[in-house]
């Protein structure tokens, strides 16, 4: 399989040389569930929409099974320095049921790569001590919006087979992305190379305990039968699903993520993009508290029914539900909706998902 994956790297590689330079251009110039939650995920499925189905012909590459990306976030941080080695890993992932596309992931070394990239969370005044070791076949770059660090000096591109390391102070609380930024950084973002960093408030009152959860939007153009993405649908921005955390209508069935009634309901928010606006809106639910960018109480909004997040912005919204249901989380622009952005929240079954 290995060298399967490695010859489809290769091609995927070379793909992206032939619309890349007739453009100008160069990629390398810079819980379980029951009856009844399988029954709500249906019938809201039913009511809201589900990704259509496209045939794309026969998946002539090799691919593990999709695990659903673990929504609940990590825990606060415990330590004030924080040594974080990624690697960029190239292979074969499901985006929606029978689709796939080729990510170039960002992966903590050793480990395999997701879509998203790994959470990291820190806590203000928190130092990051980062390498990145490119074990890819191009050169890529990481470009952490938590730092207030000089892009000519850390953001560099790193060719393949080299490391390259920076350190930041993460000295502003938020939810904030990470990615590639080697041109055309459209393509090297809508291939994968992005993530969020959270960094919470030192004071830790303005974020006391609750279900804790990380939903990330990315609008995806996949290549078929695993090439490098569509780049001129890229350029369009007109993708052909968009996705939370990954995975179109990922949190459904019996990976609706658990929730409890009359507990706050935390999620830290991102909008990764490449292009799509987000408009992340709980159906049932208004947010209480949102932090929108940076976590300060002068940022804090209430009753909200939409959160409104360009490509990269982040966020923090709160909110309880007092009565036992599901509660789908969509794109409010029904747009992208129609095209994967849509889970569910519930109450059914044990409440597996965020500590609180
Ligand atoms: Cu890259």
């Amino acid at each position: 399989m290995l060298e399967q994956l490695t010859r489809r790297q290769m091609i995927g590689g070379l793909a992206v040389a032939g619309p890349l330079a007739a453009l100008g251009l160069s990629a390398c110039g810079g819980g379980g569930g029951d009856a009844a939650v399988a029954a709500a995920s249906t019938a809201a499925m039913d009511a809201h929409g589900a990704t259509p189905v496209v045939d794309h012909g026969p998946v002539v590459a090799p691919r593990d099974p999709h695990v659903t990306f673990p929504a609940a976030a990590p825990p606060r941080s415990t330590t004030k320095v924080h040594k974080i080695e990624m690697e960029v890993d190239e292979h074969l992932l499901e985006i929606a049921e029978d689709r796939t596309m080729l990510a170039w992931c960002f992966a903590m070394k050793g480990e395999k790569g997701t879509l998203p990239g790994p959470v990291i969370r820190v806590t203000e005044g928190d130092r990051i001590d980062f390498t990145l070791h490119n074990t890819g076949t191009l050169p890529h770059s990481m470009d952490f919006h938590a730092a207030k660090i000089s892009w000519s000096r850390h953001y560099g591109p790193v060719a393949p087979g080299e490391s390259a390391s920076f350190s930041f102070v993460a000295r502003v609380p938020g939810v904030f992305m990470y990615h590639c930024g080697v041109p055309p950084v459209l393509l090297h973002i809508g291939q994968g190379q992005y993530g969020t960093i959270i960094v919470d408030p030192a004071d830790e009152s303005l974020l006391p305990p609750a279900q804790e959860f990380v939903i990330v939007q990315t609008d995806v153009y996949p290549g078929m039968n695993g090439a490098t993405s569509d780049f001129a649908a890229l350029q369009r921005a007109d993708p052909e699903l968009v996705v939370f955390n990954g995975y179109a209508n990922q949190y459904t069935g019996d990976a609706a993520i658990r929730i409890r009634k009359n507990r706050v309901v935390r999620v830290f928010v991102q909008n990764a993009g490449p292009n799509r606006w987000s408009a992340f809106h709980v159906i049932g639910a208004l947010f209480d508290r949102v932090y929108a960018e940076g976590i300060y109480p002068e940022n804090l909004t209430r009753g909200c029914q939409t959160l409104n997040l360009s490509p990269s912005q982040g966020a923090v919204v709160e909110f309880t539900v007092d009565e036992d249901g599901s509660y789908p989380f969509v794109s409010h622009d029904f747009h992208d909706h129609a095209k994967g952005a849509f889970g569910l929240f519930t109450t059914n079954g044990e409440g597996t998902g965020g500590a609180g």
